[in-house]
């Protein structure tokens, strides 16, 4: 039988198929081979005695690690403007791996209700420059969502961003029931309590939506010198132009791109991250 992976606790894998849902274990040899089942999975099942058996794991689409998730065609990056304070570095991190990985990314604004409205503007503006979508939500009243639903149809889509910013909420909210646990953010610190523990995919408007834990750091180490450009989609319109066809838009003459940042056709704070990335991958890495 084929199926969905929907969530996994504890070793326990709970699978999809078109009959029901199946409390699965995983066959040993995934061990061997290192290849752990992730939430999204595509899978062959067998059923033994009532119990089930994940014995294949179909090739994925795509792989994200923080969350750990696979096969999502989509992933809506959920800010809150404050409480927690906005990391505009976490942002650009997990914008470059959603290129890495050819997701389509939304990014939604949440807690509206908790900066003035010019400031709200001063954000979008800057999302809007590097050339991504935007929604601004206010999860707690459910002002905003229908948008979100509007892009969930024939996608697989996961929430994921910092702890504390509105996540579960905002699921809730979509499917019109608690179906996640929500939790306060800690009020000294301002920062989330890690309510949510796991991935969990919920089938909605022709599409699954998966909730997934809050993280504070995403490694974009694995990710090659000569690749990351292609992750700042903003440089598309100038990169193919440089004097040099293998210019990484850093030290080079002749650079196009580094032209647009002058004439602040793009972004510092974004051009400034490509070279702070760069360096630290050219310094991790011995390129030869
Ligand atoms: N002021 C305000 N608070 C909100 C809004 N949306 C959510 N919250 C609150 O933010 C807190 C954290 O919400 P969660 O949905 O648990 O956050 P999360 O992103 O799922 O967090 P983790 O599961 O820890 O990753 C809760 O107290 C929510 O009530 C909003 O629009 N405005
Ligand atoms: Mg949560
Ligand atoms: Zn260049």
């Amino acid at each position: 039988m084929k199926g969905i992976i929907i969530k996994g606790i504890a070793g326990f894998y709970y699978v999809k198929t078109d009959e029901k849902v199946y409390e699965c274990k995983a066959r040993g040899k995934f061990r061997h081979e290192e290849l752990s089942p992730l939430v999204g999975d595509k899978v062959e099942i067998v059923i033994e005695n009532e119990k089930g058996l994940i014995t294949e794991i179909f090739k994925r689409s795509t792989e994200l690690v923080r969350p750990a998730i696979a096969n999502v065609t989509q992933a809506i990056i959920v800010s809150a403007v404050k409480n927690p304070d906005f990391n505009t570095d976490l942002l650009n991190k997990f914008l470059i791996l959603c290129e890495a990985n050819g997701l389509n990314a939304i990014i939604c604004f949440n807690k509206i209700d908790l900066i003035p409205k010019e400031e709200l503007e001063n954000k979008i503006s800057f999302v809007k420059s590097i050339g991504y979508e935007v929604l601004c939500t206010k999860a707690k009243t459910g002002e905003g969502i229908d948008e979100i639903r509007k892009h969930l149809s024939g996608n697989v889509t996961v929430l994921c961003g910092p702890s504390g910013v509105g996540k579960s909420t905002i699921l809730n909210n979509i499917l019109g029931r608690d179906a996640m646990k929500t939790g306060d953010i800690s009020e000294k610190a301002k920062r989330g309590k890690h309510t949510t523990r796991h991935c969990e995919l919920l089938e909605i408007e022709g599409g699954y939506l998966a909730d997934s834990p809050g993280f504070s750091s995403l490694d974009v180490a694995a990710i090659g010198k000569d690749d990351l450009q292609y992750c700042f989609p903003e440089f598309k319109n100038y990169q193919n132009e440089c004097k040099f066809s293998t210019c990484m838009h850093y030290k080079e003459p002749g650079c196009q791109v580094k032209k647009a940042l002058e004439e602040n056709r793009i972004n510092k704070n974004r051009y400034d991250f490509y070279i702070k990335t760069l360096e630290e991958i050219l310094s991790r890495r011995e390129w030869k």
